[in-house]
């Protein structure tokens, strides 16, 4: 199989991960977990388990509060695979967005790294900021669209998606890898390889609602912005919503849910898939291997339109 050569890494040039889940994947949505994991080796990408991580730690929220701590946490993180000898691959904006700016932090600033590795002393923990971070959506670019394209065998025929990126895949644009001309259109150019067609919609780039610390401690407010970006979504006529953070998929999910609840009418009722879903859909696996069985927002009528 012919694969666009990576960036170069300073660790290794194998298409081998560390995978890194986060809290929400795993304990909330194993099911999109579960694409990821059978995807991405159909593609030639292998992952291994990132035993003993903890939480990133969250970037909008342990980051606000204390720093020093924040850095010493996710340093950890990157610590193991930097020890296991690879780079870590995650499937949430906010991990993503933490490790991205915590190598960058220790990268820039020597005497942070020096303070994070006097914290390891005598943990066993070796750590010097080279591993990389990348987010699958990235790894997946890398590989391209026009390969990505020659995987579909089932393309998603007359289903227009609207798209959401998520704040912490593209902020702050110093520390993330898209090209000016690329940090709009990654996403989109990538589910279009799947058939599908990406509409353009209302304030796209704006928040879920949910990062931050919103959806913790303000859950009115939260869920306010989130119908505002549905309402969006409701008006561009799209058949689902596109989303590649598992936090982001937790607001859409759930905030759905709890809008038709307030209502007492189901007038919310936007699937919400994750880009491994779909893809893997495209390539023609089944949509309960994909984990599309275990949505809070009924996928069925969806898939009766994908698989006709
Ligand atoms: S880990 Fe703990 S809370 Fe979370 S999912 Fe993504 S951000 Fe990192
Ligand atoms: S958007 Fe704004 S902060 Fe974030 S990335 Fe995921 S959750 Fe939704
Ligand atoms: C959102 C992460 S993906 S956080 O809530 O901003 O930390």
């Amino acid at each position: 199989m012919k694969v666009k050569k990576r960036r170069e890494s300073k660790l290794t040039e194998t298409q081998t991960y560390s995978f890194f889940l986060g809290c929400v994947m795993p304990n909330r949505f194993p099911n999109l977990e579960a694409s990821i994991r059978v995807v991405l080796p159909k593609l030639g990408i292998q992952l291994e388990d990132l035993d003993g991580a903890s939480c990133c730690p969250a970037p909008g929220v342990v980051r606000s509060f204390d720093e020093p701590t924040w850095l010493a946490l996710a340093s950890r993180n990157l610590a193991l695979a930097e020890m296991s000898g690879h780079d870590i691959i995650t499937g949430c904006n906010g991990c993503y967005g933490t490790f991205k700016e915590a190598l960058a932090e220790v990268r820039e600033h020597p005497d942070r790294l020096k303070e994070v590795q006097k914290v390891f002393k005598g943990l066993g923990l070796k750590f010097d900021g080279k591993v990389e971070a990348k987010h699958v959506i990235e790894v997946l670019y890398e590989l391209g669209p026009d390969f990505i394209r020659k995987q579909v065998t089932k393309p998603i025929k007359g289903i227009k998606v609207g798209v959401h990126y998520g704040c912490h895949l593209l902020k702050p644009s110093k520390t993330r890898p898209w090209k000016q001309t690329q940090r709009h259109t990654f996403l989109d150019e990538l589910v279009e390889a799947t058939g599908a067609e990406s509409v353009k919609y209302k304030d796209k780039d704006m928040c879920c609602g949910a990062g931050g610390g919103v959806r913790g401690s303000q859950v009115a407010v939260s869920v306010d912005i989130a119908k505002e970006k549905l309402d969006n979504l409701i008006s561009a006529g799209v058949d689902c919503i596109i989303d590649v953070c598992s936090f982001c998929h937790l607001q859409y999910e759930t905030a759905q849910a709890q809008l038709n609840k307030e209502l007492g009418e189901n007038k919310y009722k936007i699937p919400v898939i994750y880009y491994t879903q779909l893809l893997g859909l495209a390539m023609g696996l089944d949509p309960t291997e994909l984990g599309l069985d275990k949505h809070v927002v009924n996928t069925q009528p969806l898939l009766d339109k994908i698989l006709g």
